[in-house]
């Protein structure tokens, strides 16, 4: 039976997809880097900050030694950081506060699972962070999703065994990490659809029958 549900952060709990879309592609525009696009955006959601940056240099003819590719991708970080300055609770998606709520009440525990390092800070922003029960992130481990680590860390951390845990999911790579897992999967967003998750709803605010769904 599901008793504990660990949801992804960037495009699940909060907006900041866009943010980190815009990010990259000022960094694609200073190194030259024409036609970075959503399409391509699309194929860095869940994963680490280097894989994303392997994503926009796949369309750069100069190769980058790994000392630049960190230091590219810390410059996408500071872009991105930037616009997240002013980060509050507008950032929330709808339904977020009312299914971590609602969760919590019927003694469901709540987890947060996101390959961003910087999910400590906009959980703070946000004011998510009173609302969950433990948190697990790019700081926890520098193995990005697929990998199912991220997810393997907050169940441990929530005291739950991996087929007991929900992942709420808006990505390819995070459905794949919930899989390896062992975890049940839930595909939100856009492309929930066709995340290969065992079910999917178009956001949080659709009216998800989580009792059903937690049994
Ligand atoms: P950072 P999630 C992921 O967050 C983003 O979807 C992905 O685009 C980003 O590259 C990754 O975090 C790392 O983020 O550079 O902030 O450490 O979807 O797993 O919540
Ligand atoms: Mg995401």
């Amino acid at each position: 039976m599901i008793n504990t549900v660990i949801f992804d952060l960037d495009g699940v709990l909060v907006s900041t997809d866009e943010l980190h879309y815009e990010a990259w592609k000022r960094l694609a525009d200073e190194l030259g880097i024409s036609g970075f696009t959503k399409a391509d955006n699309e194929r860095q959601r869940g994963v680490s900050r280097l894989e994303s940056l392997e994503v926009v240099l796949e369309k750069s003819d100069k190769t980058y030694s790994l000392e630049e590719k960190y230091a590219l991708g810390e410059k996408k970080n500071a872009y991105y950081r930037e616009s997240l300055k002013n980060a509050d609770s507008s950032i929330v998606l709808p339904g977020a506060v009312e299914t971590l709520k609602l969760l919590r009440n019927r003694g469901i525990k709540v987890g947060v699972g996101s390959a961003s390092k910087n999910t400590p800070e906009i959980l703070e922003k946000t004011g998510l962070i009173g609302l969950v029960d433990k948190v697990s992130c790019g700081l926890d481990t520098d193995k990005g999703k697929p990998e199912p680590d991220v997810f393997l860390i907050a169940a441990k951390k929530l005291g739950s065994a991996p087929c007991q845990c929900l992942v709420v999911e808006d990505s390819k790579a995070g459905v794949e990490a919930a899989k390896r897992a062992g975890m049940h999967s839930l595909g939100v967003g856009p492309y929930g659809r066709t995340l290969g998750a065992e079910a999917c709803a178009p956001d949080l605010a659709s009216g998800i029958d989580w009792r059903e769904l937690c049994g």
